[in-house]
């Protein structure tokens, strides 16, 4: 939709669809907003006290007038509903090759964790025309990760992550805001998306070479935690191995069956008692309070490599 890019640019592949749907959503708003409203002027003037409008009795009930003014906007309704809805899930559902890159809110900065080890404060570098996935927690309170450009906006919760995924699809130098007031300094909460072509972004990556990548920094935690000691394959200890484990069904001791995402593994650290793997005793202690949120996404990402090396042939 070229009529929204005076306003704000369109940068990303989700936003053309969300203006498409907001201009779509308006055009039918007024539509009927409009439509009772000139029907209520008319009558008004029509049957005013004193007009010579017919007054006699009320003519029959039509089946078929029913029908069209439920049926009609119902459908148009539902239709809007059902494009929204497709749109809210294609932002939600990373395409397989997502680049994967860890933000953590805190009042009041945002921090941002490349899977290669980059790392950066309120600036988050992209390549264009590659689909990102963002897994997104709060370190305190509630944020919202919102980048108008893009036309994307979610809630950043403590305790949980919550995931976005777009393809940015110009260059460019595009603001970022925390949309959900968050205490004193919420209105400086704010950074820079920085979009820029593959070549730009490599030559990037290179310029900061960071601490090795995730899993790396995540493997050399799981010995620093002691994770190993249990979880080890030379340990003795009675604890289920996490190679492939990672987006792979588990089966839990109350019968219930989970995926192994990025949640599941976090809540396995956090909250070991809360979902205890099938056949196991649930001697693992909580490290609540002693991993920093980084150092859960670092473990996440070397748990999750140990099933993608185990994939690839
Ligand atoms: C004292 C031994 C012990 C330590 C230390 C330990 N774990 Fe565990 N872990 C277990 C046992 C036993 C289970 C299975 C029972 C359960 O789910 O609580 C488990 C379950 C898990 C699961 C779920 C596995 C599945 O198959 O569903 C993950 C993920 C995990 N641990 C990660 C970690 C990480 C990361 C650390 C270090 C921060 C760690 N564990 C430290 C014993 C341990
Ligand atoms: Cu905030």
């Amino acid at each position: 939709m070229s009529h929204f890019e005076r306003f704000i640019a369109e940068a990303s592949s989700a936003a053309g669809q969300t203006d498409a749907l907001l201009l779509a959503l308006t055009v039918v708003s007024v539509l009927v907003v409009g439509g009772i409203s000139l029907t209520i002027a008319v009558f008004a003037v029509r049957w005013h006290a004193g007009s010579k409008a017919p007054r006699g009795p009320v003519p029959d009930r039509s089946r078929v007038a029913e029908g069209l003014w439920i049926g009609i906007p119902l459908l148009v309704f539902l239709g809007i509903f059902i494009w929204a809805a497709v749109l809210f899930h294609q932002l939600r559902t990373p395409p397989p090759g997502a680049l994967a890159i860890d933000v953590v809110a805190k009042q009041w900065m945002w921090k941002i964790q490349h899977p290669d080890g980059q790392r950066e404060i309120n600036e988050l570098h992209i390549p264009v025309n590659r689909p990102i996935e963002l897994v997104m927690t709060s370190q305190d309170v509630i944020h919202s990760f919102f980048v108008p450009a893009f036309r994307i906006k979610q809630d950043v919760l403590p305790g949980r992550y919550t995931t976005l995924s777009f393809t940015p699809i110009r260059t460019g130098r595009y603001q970022l805001f925390c949309a959900e007031f968050c205490g004193t300094n919420h209105s400086e909460m704010r950074g820079t998306v920085i979009v820029m072509s593959p070549s730009a972004f490599s030559d990037w990556l290179a310029a900061n070479p960071g601490e090795g990548s995730l899993a790396d920094q995540g493997a050399a935690l799981f010995r620093e935690y002691g994770c190993s000691g249990c979880h080890g394959a030379s340990s003795t200890v009675h604890a289920p191995k996490l190679n492939g484990l990672y987006g792979h069904p588990v089966m839990l001791a109350n019968g219930t069956q989970v995926t192994a995402d990025a949640r599941y593994i976090r809540d396995s650290i956090l909250l070991p008692a809360s979902q205890v793997a099938a056949g196991y005793t649930p001697i693992m202690p909580s490290f609540k309070g002693q991993v920093s949120e980084e150092d859960i996404l670092k473990l996440v990402a070397y748990i999750r490599s140990l099933s993608v090396a185990e994939n690839q042939p």
